[in-house]
C-alpha cells in the first residue's frame, strides 16, 4: 500500500515561512523557555501555543506548535510537555519512537527538548482522533478511507510494534490518528506513554508497573489481577477487538454502555449485535472480532494474523479463492476428510437449495449441463462459481449481465446471496491448506 507516505522522503517537506535572523531565536535558552510572545513559547527546536491544548496523553499535555526543523523549514507539530519528575516514562518513550520511526502508520517522532521544568517531544500533528470522527455535529471527511482500509491500516500499525516487540497497552480510538495528506488520508498509531518493550515476542511483561489502560479498552488480563498470567501483544489485539467494532458500528462499543464495560469485559460478556447475522461483510468481521476479544489471551490472533484474514481481502482475492478451492478440491473423494469437512454445515451455507437462489437467467443456464450440480452441496456451489467465471467471456449476454463484471460484481453476486459461503469455506480447508497448496491465503 502506500507507498508514497513512508514518511521519511524529503518531498513531504512543507516549508514554511523563514524564520527571523538567527540572532532573534532563542538565544541561549539556558533551562527556561524564551518567551517569544503572549501565548508562544520556544525551547531549543520546538516552539508551541500555550494556549492552544490538543489534549492529555497518558502522561503529559499536549500543545500545537511547530518543530524547526532547520533554519528555512518548519512544521506543524503536537508538542507533548511531560514534567521532568516523571521523565524516566518520557525516555522509554522517546527511545520507543525512535526506533519505530519508519512505519506510515506509526507517529512519526521529530525531537525533544528540555528547560528547568519540562521535556518536550514533538510529533507531527495529525488532523482528528478516531474518537471524534464520528459525531455527527462533526463528521470528518475520510476522502475514500473506508472502514476496511482503516483498521487494516491500524493493524499495520501495531503489527510494526509487536514486531519490535513493543506492547502500546493503551490502544483505543483516542489513540489512532488521522493525518490528512493532500490527496488522502492515513491512520497512524500514537502515544507511547503507556508502552513497554519485552525482551522478545513470547516475552510477557511482569505486572503492575503501576499504570494501566483505559477503562473499556482493557483486556480481562489486565483487569483481573487475581489471573497471575503476565500480559504480552495479545492486550493490543483484544483493545483492537473493540476498535473494529467501534469503527463497523460507527460508535458502539462491544461491552456496552462505558459503567458495564469493566465489568463486562471481566465477565467475557460481549455483544456484538450491530453487526447483522444474515450479512456477508459482517459475517466474515465478527468472526475476526471474537477471536480478538477471546477471554485467553493464547487464543487471540497475532497483528500479523489479523492481517491474513478474509475481512481484508479484496473482492477480488475473495473471487480467486473460491476459484483455487473449487480447483483444488476437484478430485478429492466425497467421503474424504475435506469434503466431509466442506460439507458439513453445508445446509446453511447452500441455504438448503442453493439452485433456488440464484437468479432464473443463471439457473437456465446451468440446467444446460442438467446433473453436473447439486443443489445441497458446497462443492457443487463452488464449482459452478469457478465454471461462470472461467466461461464469463462465452456465456450469453444475460447471463453476465445478472452475474455483473469480474471480479467485484462477480463475487458480489454469489456472496450477497450466500453470506457464510466464504467464511465457511475458509474455516473449512484451513486445516489442509498445505495438502491443497493453499497456503498463502492464511498465516502458517
Ligand atoms: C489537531 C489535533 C486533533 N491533533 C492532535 C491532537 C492530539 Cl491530543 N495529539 N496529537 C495530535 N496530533 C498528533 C498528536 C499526538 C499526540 C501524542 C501524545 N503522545 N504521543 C503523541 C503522538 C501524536
Amino acid at each position: 500500500m502506500e507507498a508514497s507516505s513512508s514518511g521519511r522522503s524529503a518531498g513531504r517537506f512543507q516549508p514554511g515561512p523563514a524564520l527571523p535572523p538567527a540572532s532573534n531565536i532563542l538565544p541561549g535558552t539556558g533551562g527556561k523557555p524564551a518567551v517569544v510572545a503572549s501565548d508562544e513559547e520556544s525551547v531549543g527546536k520546538i516552539t508551541y501555543y500555550t494556549n492552544n491544548h490538543l489534549g492529555k496523553g497518558a502522561d503529559g499535555i499536549v500543545f500545537r506548535g511547530y518543530f524547526h526543523c532547520d533554519d528555512a523549514n518548519k512544521r506543524p507539530a503536537a508538542v507533548k510537555r511531560i514534567e521532568l519528575a516523571k521523565q524516566s516514562n518520557a525516555d522509554r518513550e522517546v527511545a520507543l519512537l525512535l526506533q519505530l520511526d519508519d512505519n506510515p502508520h506509526v507517529v512519526r517522532y521529530f525531537c525533544t527538548e528540555k528547560d528547568g521544568q519540562f521535556l518536550y517531544i514533538a510529533i507531527e500533528l495529525c488532523a482528528v482522533s478516531l474518537d471524534k470522527c464520528f459525531t455527527k455535529e462533526n463528521p470528518f471527511d475520510l476522502r475514500g478511507l473506508n472502514p476496511v482500509m482503516l483498521l487494516q491500516q491500524t493493524m499495520m500499525g501495531l503489527e510494526h510494534l509487536h514486531s519490535h516487540n513493543i506492547v502500546h497497552r493503551d490502544v483505543k480510538p483516542h489513540n489512532i490518528l488521522l493525518k490528512d495528506h493532500s490527496d488522502s488520508v492515513t491512520v497512524k498509531i500514537s502515544d507511547f506513554g503507556m508502552s513497554k518493550q519485552l525482551a522478545d515476542s513470547r516475552q510477557s511483561y511482569s505486572m503492575r508497573s503501576g499504570a494501566l489502560g483505559t477503562m473499556g479498552w482493557n483486556a480481562p488480563e489486565v483487569l483481573d489481577e487475581s489471573r497471575k498470567v503476565n500480559p504480552t501483544s495479545a492486550v493490543d489485539i483484544f483493545s483492537a477487538g473493540c476498535v473494529f467494532y467501534y469503527v463497523l458500528t460507527g460508535g458502539k462499543h462491544p461491552f456496552g454502555e462505558p459503567y458495564r464495560q469493566t465489568a463486562n469485559i471481566m465477565d467475557g460478556k460481549y455483544n456484538l449485535n450491530g453487526l447483522q447475522k444474515d450479512k456477508h461483510e459482517d459475517i466474515v468481521a465478527t468472526d475476526l472480532i471474537e477471536q480478538m476479544l477471546n477471554m485467553e489471551p493464547q487464543g487471540r490472533p497475532s497483528a500479523e494474523s489479523v492481517l491474513k484474514h478474509p475481512f481484508f481481502w479484496s473482492l477480488e482475492k475473495q473471487l480467486m479463492f473460491f476459484q483455487d478451492v473449487s480447483d483444488r478440491i476437484v478430485n478429492e473423494k466425497l467421503d474424504g476428510p475435506i469434503i466431509q469437512q466442506l460439507e458439513s454445515g453445508g445446509q446453511e451455507v447452500v441455504r438448503n437449495n442453493w439452485i433456488k437462489h440464484i437468479t432464473a437467467v443463471l439457473r437456465k443456464d446451468l440446467e444446460i449441463r442438467k446433473g453436473a450440480y447439486e443443489e445441497g452441496s458446497v462443492k457443487s456451489l463452488l464449482r459452478a462459481i469457478r465454471n461462470k467465471k472461467h466461461h464469463y467471456h462465452d456465456s450469453p449476454k444475460e447471463v453476465q449481465e445478472t452475474l455483473g463484471s469480474i471480479p467485484d460484481d462477480f463475487v458480489s453476486y454469489f456472496t450477497s446471496r450466500f453470506p457464510h459461503l466464504l467464511l465457511h469455506t475458509f474455516l473449512a480447508v484451513r486445516s489442509f491448506a498445505e495438502e491443497l497448496t493453499l497456503q498463502h491465503y492464511y498465516l502458517m
